[in-house]
């Protein structure tokens, strides 16, 4: 579990955050589609688009907006979050099928894009603390994906 210094930690960037979600999740996906084309494949309606594409998409956005506003009511609940996370790992199971490991990279690039973005406000003690807490998430989603019968 994540200590109250923790929790102040993750909350105090996402505070920054939330003044743009879908140019934070945007960049995220982005990020994540730059490094690792094959993340492209799980989404049908992005898979054909080349970089530049990608990059002016509004539907890219609009999924950026809805991964980080997911996100920002898991990271509000500090912990207790057991009602958010049990139908996103649901449907990423069982829908999307979507691999944990594409879920530890894109915890990465949240990490990274925070970092590029919040220099001020994301130090060493926040960055460890998102860290926990995206492991957390992604040790969760696993979980979760188990009951699902998913092994991804
Ligand atoms: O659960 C749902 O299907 C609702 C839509 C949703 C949400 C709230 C999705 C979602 C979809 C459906 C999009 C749609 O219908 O418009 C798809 C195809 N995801 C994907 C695919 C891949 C994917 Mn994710 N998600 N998501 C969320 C919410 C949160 C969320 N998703 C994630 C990753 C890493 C990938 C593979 C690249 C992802 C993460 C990390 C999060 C954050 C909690």
């Amino acid at each position: 579990a994540l200590s109250d210094q923790e929790w102040h930690h993750i909350l105090h960037v996402w505070e920054k955050v939330e003044a743009d979600l879908t140019g934070h999740g945007h960049a995220v996906l982005i990020r994540l589609f730059h490094d690792d084309p094959d993340a492209l494949k799980f989404f049908e309606r992005f898979k054909h688009m080349k970089p530049d594409e990608l990059q002016h998409s509004e539907d890219v956005k609009k999924h950026g907006n809805t991964v980080f506003t997911a996100l920002g009511k898991i990271i509000k609940k500090k912990g207790h979050h057991e009602a958010e996370l049990k139908p996103l790992a649901k449907s990423h199971a069982t829908v999307h099928k979507i691999p944990i490991k594409q879920l530890e990279h894109i915890s990465a690039k949240i990490i990274d894009v925070l970092k590029e973005k919040h220099p001020a406000d994301f130090g060493a003690d926040g960055q460890a603390a998102m860290k926990k807490f995206l492991d957390m998430f992604c040790h969760e989603m696993a979980a979760g994906y188990k009951e699902h019968g998913f092994h991804g």
